[in-house]
């Protein structure tokens, strides 16, 4: 074992700080329940408010294909002869790597076979080559050190290791004081952080939040949800206004809000909003046109206001993209005058590799900030900022979190009690069920429950 420097380890230190501050990767951990919110209690009998399931990554392509990217520029910058993870866990991971990098991989078995060859490192290698190695999780090191022996046995040199997570149990600087250069993406410190940063609504009811907020339109739907027991907004893409209203009509009862996209419909006439603001009134619930304006604020104006749909007059929630800055939001209140008009603003969104960046995402909520007597929600995978007055809500939702094309679904759960939303979207699970009644109400229900543990009854 070969015993390194002081400045080296210090050196590594310094890009662990660096690569630490990636939060559009650590917000993709959350969003993929890498990292769940709950009561944990570890094998060791130590409790924890969360829980970090690295496993969990190998379900989304696009996460792992992230985290190999960031491992990669983690990674010393130098070629190697193998890659290789540490197992089982984290063979996925290493394979992403090795295929990133371009460089072969070997494979690590935990027992010998019985059978066969006996081997107990698959691939091809040969003494005195020069190893990366991947660990997922370094909780006690033990697993770092026992496939460092077995490297080690076969004549490999393990020349760093780099993890996702240091759970700071001291296993990192130990494996740099044995000679072997470790750095990970994240600590578990950095984890709680983040976590604890996104927590402030966490106990808030939502009677309690309609009671704080400023903005009228965010009050209404808080005492909505509130007295109609839902937070499930129906997103409605049908094309015909006939099934659209009956969509609405038969399940107005279980909604807090209706979403739609009026521009696919392709029998519009003036009448069907009015006939859409009836049930809307009957039901008690909102309409919200999914616009996503995103043009100057001239042109977004008009959009607004004129044409065949008029959106206007009729939508109390429009979704608006923050990609053109604050005039677009300034133009449109100008053209509303209104109280009971307002804007849920695109934050984040659900496609598979999208380009909402966290440094978008702060961004998008700052301009937020500026105008929140009109600004009444976000659109957010998480509850990621500490203003109250924001109602959240998630696209992307399904009961089983299948994904579909390319969109990435949370369930209500992971939404709601993991995620601290407040709203779930929900489209296809329900109004493509062959019983979209009992669907609604079983997303409805999952929902609600989400939030009643969010709230501690
Ligand atoms: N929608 C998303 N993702 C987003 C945004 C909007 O899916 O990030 I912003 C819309 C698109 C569709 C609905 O109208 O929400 C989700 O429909 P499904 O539940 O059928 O996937």
């Amino acid at each position: 074992m070969i015993n390194r420097t002081f400045l080296s380890a210090y050196l590594l230190l310094a890009a662990t700080v660096i690569y630490a501050n990636d939060h559009t990767l650590l917000q993709a951990l959350y969003d993929h329940n890498v990292v769940k919110h709950g009561a944990f209690i570890f094998r060791s009998g130590q409790k924890s408010s969360i829980y970090v399931d690295m496993r969990n990554a190998i379900s989304s392509p696009s996460l792992l294909t992230q985290l190999a990217h960031s491992l990669n520029a983690l990674a010393p910058a130098k070629k190697y002869d193998r890659v290789c993870g540490v197992p089982y866990g984290t063979i996925p991971l290493a394979t992403a790597l090795a295929l990133e990098r371009n460089e072969p991989m070997i494979m690590l078995r935990k027992e010998i076979k019985n059978h066969g060859t006996q081997k107990r490192i698959e691939g091809e290698y040969k003494p005195g080559d020069r190893v990366l190695l991947i660990e997922d999780v370094i909780t006690t090191g033990g697993s770092v050190r026992e496939a460092i022996d077995l490297l080690e046995q076969q004549g490999l040199i393990v020349e760093d290791v780099i993890a996702c997570l240091d759970y700071q149990q001291g296993s990192v600087e130990k494996l740099r004081d044995l000679g072997y250069p470790t750095q990970a993406l994240y600590t578990i410190a950095d984890i709680i952080n983040h976590t604890e940063n996104t927590k402030y609504t966490h106990n808030l009811t939502y009677a309690q939040r309609a009671q704080t907020s400023c903005n009228v339109v965010s009050q209404k739907i808080f005492a909505i949800m509130e007295q109609k027991k839902t937070n499930l907004a129906l997103a409605a893409d049908v094309t015909t206004t006939q099934e659209l209203l009956s969509l609405a009509e038969l399940l107005g009862p279980h909604i807090c809000v209706l979403k739609i996209h009026v521009d696919i419909l392709t029998d519009f006439t003036p009448l069907f909003i009015e006939q859409l603001k009836t049930i809307a009134q009957q039901h008690t619930f909102l309409l919200m046109a999914d616009r996503k304006f995103s043009d100057i604020g001239n042109t977004t104006q008009l959009q607004y206001t004129q044409g065949i749909y008029h959106i206007a007059d009729w939508a109390d929630l429009v979704t608006v993209q923050a990609l053109p800055g604050a005039g677009i939001l300034a133009s449109m209140q100008q053209a509303t005058q209104c109280a009971d008009r307002a804007v849920v603003l695109i934050t984040q969104m659900s496609s598979h590799d999208n380009l909402a960046s966290s440094a978008y995402t702060n961004r998008a909520i700052a301009m937020g900030n500026e105008h929140t007597d009109f600004v009444a929600g976000l659109i957010a995978r998480t509850a990621i900022t500490p203003n109250e007055p924001y109602f959240f809500m998630t696209t992307g939702i399904h009961l089983s979190t299948q994904a579909i094309a390319d969109q990435t679904y949370l369930t209500p759960y992971e939404a709601i009690f993991q995620n601290g939303t407040d709203i779930i979207i929900v489209g296809r699970a329900i109004y493509e069920s062959p019983d979209p009644i009992a669907t609604a109400i079983a997303y409805k229900n999952a929902g609600w429950e989400a939030y009643q543990k969010r709230i501690g009854t």
